[in-house]
């Protein structure tokens, strides 16, 4: 037996003994593994505070970007703003999402708007779903500033989606933090609640609540978006 032919057989030996000891099917199955695979995280949405609305949300990350489909169930016929927020759970919400300030891009252009020409007023304004008579609403973009699983600012993953009983201006962001509170404040008209009514609780087809108004109003429906297993 020559050298060369020696190390051969040795190596045959290691790798027959390897195969004993892990199983010989692991070895085509991380071949097979090592293809790239959409990363897909969903959110499933459910009513706070007895609206009754239901909802899912599905982010497909595809080339870079985001493909995004939000379906909400027994909401107010109308505009419902939404936003992603950095809570632990739909108890605890947290402030909205903005990882590089407010704003970070162009006031009145939320993410579903949002190019990179023109980018949004911040990564965590999602933007306003129209809700038809039938209580059905469905938004679908994609978008090339969010990421399932990527950098800080752009990882959707552990966020939280809440939906609101009113669209979204889009200009200020109201429930951010006390500086931005402030500064919606001397921005926004004021806002009447009749004596015996609490503030933002009734659904948006009433009188006396606006179709848009910086915050969406009332929160809704919440859904914490997870990696799809
Ligand atoms: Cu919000």
């Amino acid at each position: 037996m020559n050298p060369r032919s020696y190390v051969s057989t040795a190596l045959i030996t290691l790798i027959s003994v390897a195969c004993l000891g892990t199983g010989c099917e692991k070895i085509p199955t991380q071949t097979i593994t090592a293809e790239p695979v959409d990363k897909i995280a969903v959110a499933t949405i459910s009513e706070i505070e007895g609206s009754g609305l239901t909802g899912t949300a599905t982010f497909t990350e595809v080339n870079e970007a985001v493909h995004v489909v939000i379906e909400v169930q027994n909401a107010t016929p109308g505009l419902h703003a939404m936003h992603l927020h950095t809570g632990n759970s739909c108890i605890d919400i947290g402030p909205h999402w903005h990882p590089m300030g407010i704003p970070a891009g162009i006031p009145g252009i939320p993410v579903v708007q949002a190019t990179r020409d023109t980018p949004p007023i911040g990564v965590g304004e999602v933007g306003n779903i129209s809700v038809g008579e039938d209580g059905t609403g469905i938004l679908e973009f994609k978008t090339p500033f969010w990421s399932v699983g990527g950098g800080p600012n752009t990882d959707i993953l552990g966020k939280l989606i809440m939906v609101h009983e009113t669209g979204d201006t889009f200009l200020t962001n109201p429930h951010a933090s006390h500086k931005n509170m402030q500064m919606d404040m001397e921005m926004t008209p004021p806002h009447f609640h009749p004596p015996g009514t609490l503030p933002h609780s009734h659904p948006n087809t009433q009188m006396n609540v606006p179709a848009i108004q910086p915050g969406g109003g009332a929160k809704i429906g919440c859904g914490l978006i997870e990696l799809m297993e």
